[in-house]
């Protein structure tokens, strides 16, 4: 059996809906941002996926706060993959989703289907999809395909053999969004049997589901992200200090089942990202 990659751990640290009055652990401020990312970073994280906030901790794309806490995160934890966001918050216009782009970051997301989320709709129509991606290649960007639902695997397939999507591919299952596909293994595994062999994968798990499926992920040679933009607790009823505390709990699962971290070099290997 050919032996795994190391393992990638994400830290989603800060999203678009999670509140401090959800979990006070959660940044805003590209202060508060850059210290979440150096305590991952310590805890063996190697990409940042990054959302930005105004103070008030509603959810903005604006390029200028995507720079600050660029800058910021740079500064605290210098070799770090930092992967913007072009998903931003439901409701938001390609526009103003992928102002971060124009950055030129290393890393960003690409959701490849529209799903409910919550009572809400993410809308993300083909013409959407083609017109993030088209500004993700025109500034030299790789993409890592969101995929809520088993569809949106097919429709990024289609967006691939289309010329939308350059190769190699790199998915991650978003599983466990209220309004999408589950958060069970049987779930993971269907979404693994349908990707093309040569892509890379991992999971996150949103709520309850986040770390039994990065447990599950390890298991079967995939990456994972956790953090509290999509899970605000380590464990029942008990919020977590932070993300950090939820990539701690992945780095021991890795520990206990013999499977090494990927450093930010390793990660960029692994992911076929340009250095910055
Ligand atoms: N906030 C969600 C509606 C992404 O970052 O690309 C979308 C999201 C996906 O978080
Ligand atoms: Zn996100």
């Amino acid at each position: 059996m050919r032996q795994r990659d190391p393992l990638i751990i994400t830290a989603a640290i800060c999203g678009a809906e999670t509140m401090k009055d959800h979990n006070p652990a959660v940044p805003y401020t590209a202060r508060e941002l850059a210290r979440e990312a150096e305590l991952c970073r310590a805890e063996g994280a190697s990409v940042i996926h990054l959302h930005v906030r105004r103070p008030d901790g509603s959810p903005t794309q604006d390029r200028r706060t995507f720079g600050e806490a660029i800058d910021a995160i740079r500064q605290a934890a210098p070799d770090i993959i930092i992967q913007t966001s072009t998903g931003g918050a439901v409701g938001m216009t390609v526009q103003e989703r992928t102002q971060p782009l124009d950055l030129k970051p290393e890393f960003c997301t690409l959701t490849t289907g529209t799903c409910n989320f919550g009572d809400e709709v993410f809308e993300n129509t083909f013409p959407m999809i083609r017109e993030i991606a088209a500004r993700a290649v025109a500034n030299g960007v790789r993409m890592e395909i969101e995929a809520f639902d088993a569809g949106f695997v097919d429709n990024a397939l289609r967006l691939h053999r289309e010329g939308v999507i350059p190769a190699p591919l790199h998915f991650d299952f978003v599983l466990g969004v209220p309004g999408a596909m589950t958060g069970t293994e049987d779930r993971l595994d269907f979404m693994r049997s349908i990707i093309p062999a040569d892509s890379t994968w991992m999971v996150a798990g949103v709520g309850r589901f986040e770390l039994p499926l990065a447990s599950a992920a390890i298991a079967r040679g995939g990456h994972v992200r956790v953090g509290l933009e999509d899970n605000s607790y380590i464990s029942r009823g008990v919020l977590a200090k932070g993300s950090w505390e939820l990539v701690r709990e992945v780095r021991k699962m890795a520990e206990q089942a013999g499977v090494t971290l990927a450093t930010p070099a390793e990660a960029r290997r692994i992911l076929s990202i340009n250095p910055a």
